[in-house]
Parts: structure tokens; sequence; C-alpha cells
């Protein structure tokens, strides 16, 4: 064999590890389609209630008028302990007298399909809350930026209170400005190994700032993905585009049943500086530019080595028939 050609193989060998590496952390969060929700919105597994509307390329919880409940449910219990969403969503609206209100929430929750008054969803609820809080009004001392993100969990117990902007039921909460903005705004909820991460992607840069992490959150198995909105006096347009589900798997060992735990939060972080530099990896699905053009390019020279050393093997070949031909 070609001196060359050894080393060649070393190194391609190396990347092709690196390669099945890559692919393989990828492969370890699993999109899974019964509870996720893209347009054109058709699938079995989703329900609305109240005044949400199906359109062609979202779902309209609630539309820009006053007393509207609207909500989006998977009918599909969550069988996953550990696990990701990613919801694109739009919040805009004419706003009387720079007002607006009263956002959106995201549940994990019990008892799916109900309508209340907690960001159109019941108070009292069993599971976990991330509310999205759009009312720039001022009851509370606190005068933070909206919408206001917080995390509540509940195992029917505490009470929302409105009044005070539920910062007194909260984990862990941050703002962010992300209403009549005209690029794409998410948020992701992760739940992985009993810590609650929330991020969003909202300034157009496409990567997660991190919002708040609480430690020690204890969820039940069983329960199920909502998307709940509300208007009172104050009204927005609150739209879902899309909710992409993804199964996490945890490295630690997981045979426990699950089934029977008792919503909680034991640990409380409070929360950390923005940070615009998302950690990679960090989240699902997001294969940052970089790492995926490093594969590409990875990939692209290996192929051009294996063509380049094809040819040269073929040439040599055929030098060698050439000296038994003449
Ligand atoms: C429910 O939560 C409250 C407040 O966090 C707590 O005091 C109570 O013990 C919990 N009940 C159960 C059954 O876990
Ligand atoms: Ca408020």
């Amino acid at each position: 064999m070609h001196p060359g050609l050894n080393l060649f193989s070393v190194f391609f060998f190396k990347y092709l590890l690196i390669f099945a590496n890559q692919f393989y952390n990828v492969q370890s969060e699993y999109l899974r389609r019964e509870h996720t929700l893209t347009s054109p919105y058709t699938g079995s597994y989703w329900d609305i209630l109240g005044q949400s509307v199906i359109m062609t390329d979202r779902v309209r919880l609630t539309r820009d008028e006053q007393s509207q409940q609207g909500g989006l449910w998977n009918i599909q219990p969550i069988v996953y302990h550990n696990w990701e969403v990613h919801i694109q969503f739009a919040i805009h609206g004419q706003g009387e007298n720079g007002l607006h209100g009263d956002g959106f929430a995201f549940w994990y929750a019990k008892d799916p399909l109900v309508l209340g008054d907690v960001f159109g969803y019941k108070n009292h609820f069993h599971g976990l809350a991330v509310l999205l809080d759009t009312y720039n009004n001022h009851n509370g001392a606190h005068n933070h930026q909206h919408p206001y993100i917080s995390a509540m969990i509940n195992n029917g117990t505490l009470a929302y209170d409105h009044d005070r902007d539920g910062t007194h039921t909260e984990l862990a909460g941050c703002s962010v400005t992300a209403r009549n903005v005209n690029h794409e705004t998410f948020i992701a909820v992760r739940y992985l190994d009993n810590k609650l991460s929330v991020s969003t992607d909202i300034d157009n840069k496409q990567n997660w700032e991190e919002c708040f992490v609480v430690e020690g959150v204890h969820l039940p198995t069983g329960y199920y993905l909502g998307l709940t909105a509300a208007t009172g006096d104050l009204a927005d347009n609150h739209d879902i585009i899309s909710v992409k589900f993804y199964e996490l798997e945890s490295q630690l060992k997981q045979d426990d049943d699950y089934s029977k735990v008792e919503p909680s939060a034991s640990i409380f972080s409070p929360p950390r500086d923005h940070v615009d530099d998302p950690k990679p990896g960090f989240f699902s699905g997001s294969w940052s530019g970089l790492k995926l053009l490093l594969i590409i390019v990875l990939l692209c020279v290996a192929v051009g080595v294996v063509v380049l050393v094809g040819f040269l093997v073929f040439q040599r070949h055929q030098d060698n028939s050439r000296k038994r031909f003449y």
C-alpha cells in the first residue's frame, strides 16, 4: 500500500469517529411527533377550546379583543420523564393607551382542555406553568419589562394572584421584549434531571438566552402540554406558530416510575444575568451554524480525499495495466 495511504486512513477514521459522535449526540434528543404541532395543524393529537382558532400559519389563542379565553392542548399524555419544548409564538396588537394583555402560558398540567382565568387555564392547577405576562400595568410594587416570564409549580393548593402579578407564587422570572416585533420569537422549556430551564430566542440572533434555571423541580409523567391565553380589559393577539417536543435522554439511571410524583419545587436558584453566548449543544435542535459548518467542511474534505486517493489508486492500476500490455 502507498505509505501516505496509511496516514490518510488514520485521519479519515478519526474524523469519521468525530462525525459519528456528533451524530449520536443529536440522536439522543428525539423529536416526538405526537406532541409536536406545525403548520398546517391538521394532526389529531391537538385540540382547541374557547375563542382559539386555527389559521393557515398559526393557532390564534386569542385575538386582539377584550374578554377572550382560549387554549390549545395536546391530548396525548407525556410518558417521558425528561423533555424539552420549543414554542414559536407571536404577541401583537393595537394596544390602547400603550396597554395590552394579558399574555399567554405554557402548561404541563394534569387536566387538559379546561378554561379558566389564569391566562386561560384554571387556578389551583396541578403541574407546571410558564407564564408570559404582557400586562404592563402598575399592579404590584415592581416595574419590570414585558412580557415578564415566570414559572410556577402547583399541587392544586396554590392560587395564582393576578393583582400581585403572581410574583409571590413564582419560582423564578425574567423580563424580555417580544411584543410587536417583526422577527420570529421562541421560548424553550427544558425539564431534565429535575432541573427546569427556561430560555428565549427573541432578539433575532438565532440562539438561546437563558431566562432562568430552577433545580429540585419534581413533576410526574402522564401530564399534558397546553398553551393558553386570555384578554381582559386589555387585549392582544396571542399566536402559536409551532410547538416542537423533544424527548431527552438522561445520563442518570432512570428506572423509577414517575407517574405518582406530586408536583413540587424544593430548591430555588435566582435568575442569572442574561448571557448572549449559548452553551454549545445546550438545547436540542440548536445545531449552531458553526458546528454544522464544521461537520459539512469535514465531510467535504473527507469525500474529496477519498476521491483523490481513489483516483491515484486507479491511475497506478492503469499504469500497471499499461506496463503489462506494452
Ligand atoms: C402542596 O404544596 C403545598 C405548598 O407548596 C405544601 O405545603 C403541601 O404539603 C403540598 N401537598 C402535597 C400533598 O404535596
Ligand atoms: Ca401584570
